[in-house]
């Protein structure tokens, strides 16, 4: 990898504690730090604050090119647009997307604003890297801005499938938009083939074969390069002392329990935090003469508590974890241990080994990092994941117990499977699964998408 590099994404890989920037967690960040400290890359994104934005700075060998957000735009832009219109109607409209046109015009103009900030620090034969359903129409502002450089777009989250995205009032600016880019990267094969069929109908382009596109004269590619972890980091953290202790603290604050399952998420509807609830009652209700058998473990990380439809979400968690305990528990002891925070990485690592089970059951995820870092962590230890069908991981982690997070009774009866699995079949299956995240990782992620980028 010569080429310069500049990757823009809604957020710079950068916050401000009060004293100084720091490096914010998070596996992109770790896997594209030393790509850019080489190439003498930089990023553009927010920075976190409204108002305006700090001057250009460099940090850790990296340039940071803030853009700036004002209050207003950042309702309309990021919890309007973003947040309340695509991100519910990527994900298969779990909940009703909301389209306004006085969401819309921010996002217009603020994806105007980060394509400007990002030409102002290329420079002819520089790769332009945009990430996300927050810039799509970054690549086509770019493109006609400057023709002399290649521009790659990353989705995150999953491309709908055509009858959902027919539903969006602007289906075919984001259609324009995203073809102005050369390399389109998603993270599952059933994302390519919905955009290419998107990009068909709503963009007028043609399909040569199945990875390539041609519209206005321009041919782009697309890539399914699913996102990773990076597993050697989460296996030397499981390994070290200080989890180790914690995780014999945890099973014992967690009452010795015979199995212990395990929830993380954002508190977002998509990831069926509901719906796994209610599966681990029907287990309990099952076993209600075996009490204090099972723990469960519920992990939810503020997320967007600015948007309505996060708020009724919390409550409505909180009123079933409550009910649950209200229904199963004793005097000083609950079932469910529901956790509204973020944790610090050693933690959530600690929690990750102390589990039996992990339940990761989005009714949509674009992967879901969280069921590769289960695995990474259990080193030799067994452990059983049950995957939701509808999460990206499913497409590569094959040997979890799958499941149709919708089919409540379905859960209840794989969540009992995997209590009374075989070890010899749990040990086997996590091996399979961690022989995956060790060959694919971030960081061979990265470089996939660059080489296609590179090579364009
Ligand atoms: P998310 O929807 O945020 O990401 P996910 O892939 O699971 O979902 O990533 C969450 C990250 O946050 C994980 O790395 C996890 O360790 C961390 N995290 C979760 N709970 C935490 C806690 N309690 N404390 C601290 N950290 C916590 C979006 C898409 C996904 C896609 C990713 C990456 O929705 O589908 O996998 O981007 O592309």
């Amino acid at each position: 990898m010569t080429r310069r590099i500049v990757v823009v994404a809604n957020r710079l890989p950068v916050s401000w504690d009060g004293e100084e920037w720091v490096t914010s967690p998070g596996g992109l960040v770790r896997a594209l730090e030393p790509v850019l400290q080489r190439v003498n890359g930089s990023w553009v994104g927010w920075s976190g604050n409204v108002g305006d934005p700090p001057e250009p700075f460099v940090h850790d060998g990296i340039a940071q090119r803030p853009v700036s957000l004002t209050e207003e735009e950042l309702d309309g832009f990021y919890y309007g647009f973003c947040n309340s219109a695509l991100w519910p109607l990527y994900h298969d409209a779990v909940v009703s997307p909301e389209f306004h046109r006085h969401h819309w015009r921010p996002y217009r103009k603020v994806n105007e604003r980060y394509a400007r900030v990002a030409a102002e620090s290329l420079q002819p034969d520089d790769i332009a890297w945009v990430q996300d359903y927050q810039l799509q129409l970054v690549p086509g502002m770019l493109r006609a801005i400057r023709r002399d450089i290649t521009i790659g777009f990353y989705l995150h989250i999953p491309f709908p499938p055509i009858e959902l995205f027919a539903r969006l009032p602007w289906r075919r600016q984001i259609i324009e938009g995203l073809l102005g880019a050369d390399v389109l990267a998603f993270q599952t094969r059933a994302s390519v083939q919905n955009f290419a069929r998107a990009a068909r109908r709503y963009g007028g382009a043609e399909t040569l074969g199945r990875r390539e596109l041609r519209w206005r004269g321009r041919s782009m590619r697309l890539q399914r390069a699913p996102i990773a972890i990076d597993t050697s980091h989460f296996e030397k953290m499981a390994k070290s002392d200080a989890v180790q202790r914690r995780v014999v603290e945890l099973r014992h604050e967690l009452g010795d329990a015979e199995h212990i399952f395990l929830g993380v998420d954002r508190l977002d509807y998509t990831k069926g935090i509901d719906l796994r609830l209610k599966s681990f009652a029907g287990l309990l209700e099952q076993t209600a003469d075996h009490p204090r058998r099972y723990a469960f473990v519920q992990v939810a990380v503020p997320s967007r508590e600015n948007v309505p439809a996060y708020q009724d979400l919390r409550s409505e968690i909180e009123q079933l974890v409550g009910r649950i305990n209200g229904d199963f528990g004793e005097p000083g002891w609950s079932p469910v241990s529901y956790l509204y925070r973020s944790l610090a990485l050693e933690e959530l690592i600690a929690y990750y080994v102390a589990a039996d089970v992990m339940l990761v059951t989005p009714l949509r995820d674009g992967m879901n990092l969280v069921a590769k870092e289960y695995v990474a962590s259990r080193r030799d230890q067994p452990g059983v994941l049950v995957l939701s069908e509808f999460a990206g991981a499913s497409e590569q982690l094959k040997s979890a117990v799958i499941v149709n997070p919708h089919d409540v009774d379905g859960v209840t009866a794989a969540l009992r499977a995997a209590t009374e699995m075989d070890p010899a079949e749990a040990r086997l299956r996590m091996q399979r699964l961690r022989r995956t995240v060790r060959k694919e990782t971030v960081f061979e992620w990265a470089r996939d998408c660059l080489a296609m980028l590179e090579a364009f």
